[in-house]
């Protein structure tokens, strides 16, 4: 008897440490369906002892926790959860209590959307609130967050004195997957799934960060209404439909439990396809009347069920690891895997995205591994399966020399990612050439990506100085290139041997220096042979330069390849001296300028340029302080904030006036 208490109690607290992990934090340790296990263990074990059960169980109330940092708002009907069902079996069982009360039930059933309950509250047909659900009966106030989802009505067609309905916030399969792209590319940490990703835009605190995270929602159910009767579930999703809210397609009237059970199989088989995550399928008996029949428990409807479809996990064997140089010269760990079936595919490959969590989680080569897919589509592994082990399975370490050209391999403070340095690795030179040649860079004009990919394909071009060995008639032999535009080529990358050095060493690539710190740089390195021999501390002396770009500098100038370019680049003639002049003039001296938008003749560079000659200065930020704003076509907020704060606003012709005057 000692032991099932104890088996009790310590299934309460780790069931409570999830739950925090999961609605306080909203970084679950365990899947769903883990979670899932430890709750119907724990339910199980109470039903057997009843006399153990306690008011603090996880079993007895609704929810979680709330966190502090948005007003709360009491729901005026707390929202509930609901019952699970986990096979044929218990949807039979469900049916016969429902059958207690009721004669020959019909039913509703919908998806189990994968996202973030919700309420509304509509006054005279106007959007007042949206809260979370929080605990079930006191949620967060999230209503500027919700503003931004396009599909929410913010006005109603039809207006009621009082209208509150409930939904789901949701992340659609693709925005997760570009999300957590954008993030890995920036080194941040990735969503664990699209639930979570819903869960953190929609507490941004700053709601231009949900705004442009794509949310959308489902609208399922109202919880009050003024003036209209409503008998039916199927009556209220047309009416939810009609007010002009988001109602999932997919929901099906059943006449008979029958129906429903295949409607779940249905939709079993149908969920990967669907552009959105859903965990199960929702079960409603139809008339709301007869809901009132059956009442509630303490914590769930007795007139519904959440049919919870099998978790999409499989166990395979990590046979190897493949180290992969993406096309900016990350270098990454792809796990190979005996082929296993999953969610609707034959995986045999997983990124395991970086070497940090691979030793976070101890993945080892030869382990068995829990596999899922993440957003439904991308296979990832959850953890390495350690019962299994038996001691011969191999630790996963990062190179030291990047496996496409053996050069140095560099990790910077503050990023998870290991990169190749060298700007002629094979896996990175394509979009090398792709940005030394870019607008913003060199500026050769007429080479492109097009013509990039054909030089590289055709192995005309190796290596970056191998563009200023072309000859035109090599360019001519290309596709869909004349003989005109072969000899306008040679003379653009003729041209682009005279840009100034900052624009050299912007073209360069190196990590974190991008066109603004590679000017401030060259204020006070006046060679390229100079960035041979700097040290990292004589760098961070210049104003605006961190150790981040300091250290990625020194490393770019350290490999070998890098330098052998580079003496290259100056034989074929390439300036690699700043010009040591001041400004032309001091005609704009103490005027302090901000670009934005795109002009129609001149660059970013190029303006900035003629300015600092004439004496003004640059900077990247409104303030009461700026003088000029120069706006281009699609200018972005600054135009707004200059326009507000009643700064003058040039076009390029009025700037090029002012240079001029
Ligand atoms: C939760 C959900 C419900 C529905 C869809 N998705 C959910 N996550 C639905 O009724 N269509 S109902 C619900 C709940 O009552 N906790």
């Amino acid at each position: 008897m000692d032991s099932v208490e104890n088996r009790i109690n310590s299934l309460r607290e780790e069931i409570r440490k999830h739950e925090y992990q999961y609605y306080v934090l909203d970084e679950p340790l365990i899947s769903d369906a883990e979670y899932d296990a430890l709750m119907q263990e724990l339910i199980a074990f109470e039903n057997e002892h009843p006399d153990l059960i306690t008011t603090d169980s996880p079993t007895q109330r609704v929810g979680g926790q709330v966190a502090d940092r948005f007003q709360k708002v009491t729901h005026r009907r707390p929202l509930l959860s609901l019952d699970n069902a986990f096979s044929e079996g218990d949807l039979r069982e469900f049916n016969r209590r429902v059958g207690t009360a009721v004669i020959r039930p019909d039913y509703v059933v919908e998806l189990k959307i994968d996202g973030v309950s919700i309420a509304l509250v509509y006054e005279d047909g106007v959007l007042q609130t949206a809260a979370t659900r929080g605990d079930g009966q006191v949620g967060e106030d999230v209503t500027a967050n919700i503003k931004t989802v396009r599909t929410i009505p913010l006005r109603l067609p039809k207006s009621f004195p009082r209208l509150e309905v409930r939904g789901e916030i949701y992340l659609p399969k693709n925005e997760f997957l570009r999300l957590n792209a954008e993030k890995e590319e920036k080194g941040e940490k990735t969503f664990a799934n699209p639930r979570n990703a819903a869960a953190g835009s929609l507490r941004q605190l700053d709601p231009t960060i949900s705004s442009s995270r794509a949310l959308s929602a489902f609208i399922y159910d109202i919880t009050y209404i003024d003036g209209r009767e409503i008998l039916t579930q199927k009556e209220m999703l047309d009416f939810l439909g009609e007010c002009g809210f988001p109602v999932n397609p997919e929901a099906r009237y059943c006449s008979g439990i029958e129906e429903v059970y295949a409607y779940c199989e249905e939709y079993q088989e149908k969920r990967h396809s669907l552009p959105y995550e859903i965990d199960g399928v929702v079960v409603k008996l139809n008339s709301l009347a007869d809901r009132q029949e059956l009442g509630y428990t303490a914590k769930s409807p007795r007139w519904a069920i959440a049919y919870k479809f099998p978790p999409e996990e499989k166990e395979t064997r990590l046979l190897e690891v493949e180290i992969n140089v993406g096309r900016t010269g990350v270098v990454a760990p792809t796990a190979i895997m005996e082929p296993v079936f999953l969610a609707g595919t034959t995986v045999s490959r997983a990124s395991l995205h970086n070497f940090d969590l691979v030793q976070d989680r101890d993945i080892r080569i030869g382990d068995m591994v829990l596999l899922h897919k993440a957003g439904d589509i991308i296979p990832e592994i959850i953890k390495p399966l350690v019962q299994y082990r038996t001691g011969q399975e191999i630790e996963i370490t990062p190179p030291a020399a990047c496996p496409a050209c053996s050069s140095l391999v560099v990790r910077f403070e503050g990023e998870v990612a290991y990169r190749c340095e060298n700007i002629n690795c094979p896996a990175r030179l394509k979009e090398s050439l792709i940005f030394f040649a870019s607008r913003d860079a060199m500026d050769i004009d007429g080479m492109g990506p097009a013509v990039i990919d054909q030089l590289v394909e055709r192995d005309l071009v190796r290596k970056l100085d191998d563009l200023y060995a072309l000859t035109e008639e090599q360019l001519s032999s290309l596709d869909r290139m004349g003989a005109k535009s072969a000899a306008n080529l040679i003379q653009a990358i003729e041209s682009s041997k005279s840009r100034p050095l900052h624009r050299l060493v912007t073209a360069l690539g190196i990590r974190f220096i991008g066109g603004k710190s590679a000017r401030t740089i060259c204020e006070h390195i006046h060679s390229i042979d100079e960035f041979f021999t700097v040290q990292a501390d004589e760098l961070m002396q210049i104003p605006e330069i961190g150790p981040r770009m300091a250290e990625s500098l020194v490393a770019f100038f350290k490999e070998k390849s890098n330098v052998a370019t580079i003496e290259s680049l100056k034989k074929a003639g390439l300036n690699t001296v700043a010009e040591s002049k001041g400004p032309e003039s001091q005609k704009l001296a103490g005027k302090t300028f901000v670009l934005t938008g795109t002009l129609p003749d001149l660059n970013r560079d190029e303006a900035s340029e003629m300015i600092i000659a004439q004496g003004g200065r640059v900077s990247s930020s409104v303030s009461k302080k700026t003088d000029y704003v120069v706006a281009g076509s699609e200018p972005g907020s600054k135009y707004d904030k200059a326009f507000q704060l009643g700064i003058t606003i040039l076009d390029q012709a009025a700037l090029l006036e002012l240079l001029e005057a």
